[in-house]
């Protein structure tokens, strides 16, 4: 059987995080070795419309069979599964292009809401009994990260798409930490 392609991106610089770790995950899990897939890191800009239009340019080359976008969560204690995408832009801060929509939808026109083709609360319940200190989370916020997630689950036909947020990188959570837990998630959604 062919490998898949499992592509795996991580976020840039933004307002008060001058050195994002899911940057450097999405750098060090870049060819992992996966049984039957291929993953490919790709760094994307916090900037919105940008990023969505990168991710599609990805999609179209690489024909992945699973999207995982990981995004840091400045206030997070633990690693959030993200179980839902909310079809709207309220920027709480300027984007890296001094962008900041305060109202409008990400897609005119899609629904509300939308939801990956992953059970997320399994991939929870599964990192948990790994000793991965994560939780379920149904509020990506308002910003980049959810707009990425939105606009790639309404754009990738299968909604096999997830998006994880990490707290920030320190004593409590080194960039190692970090990296093994996105490696624990995409092994489970792998498997
Ligand atoms: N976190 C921001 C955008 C980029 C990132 O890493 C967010 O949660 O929207």
């Amino acid at each position: 059987m062919p490998e898949r392609t499992l592509l795996l991106t991580g976020f840039g610089p933004f307002d008060g995080v001058a050195d994002n770790p899911t940057a450097r995950i999405a750098a060090a899990l870049d060819g992992m070795p996966l049984a039957g897939w291929r993953v490919v890191g790709e760094l994307l800009p916090v900037a919105w419309p940008r990023a969505g239009a990168q991710v599609a340019a990805r999609v179209a080359a690489l024909d992945p069979a699973c999207i995982v976008h990981l995004g840091v969560a400045v206030q997070a204690q633990r690693v959030r599964i993200e179980a839902k995408a909310w079809n709207h832009l309220q920027f709480r801060v300027a984007d890296a292009d001094g962008a900041q929509p305060l109202t409008g939808q990400v897609v005119p026109g899609a629904p509300e809401l939308l939801t990956p083709a992953i059970d997320a609360a399994a991939l929870v319940a599964h990192l948990q009994r790994l000793g991965v200190d994560v939780e379920l989370s149904d509020d990506a916020g308002r910003f980049v990260c959810n707009a990425t997630y939105f606009s790639t689950l309404q754009g990738f036909a299968d909604r096999r798409a997830l998006f994880i947020h990490v707290p920030l990188a320190g004593d409590l959570w080194p960039i190692p930490r970090l990296t093994l837990a996105v490696a624990h998630a995409l092994q489970w959604l792998v498997a």
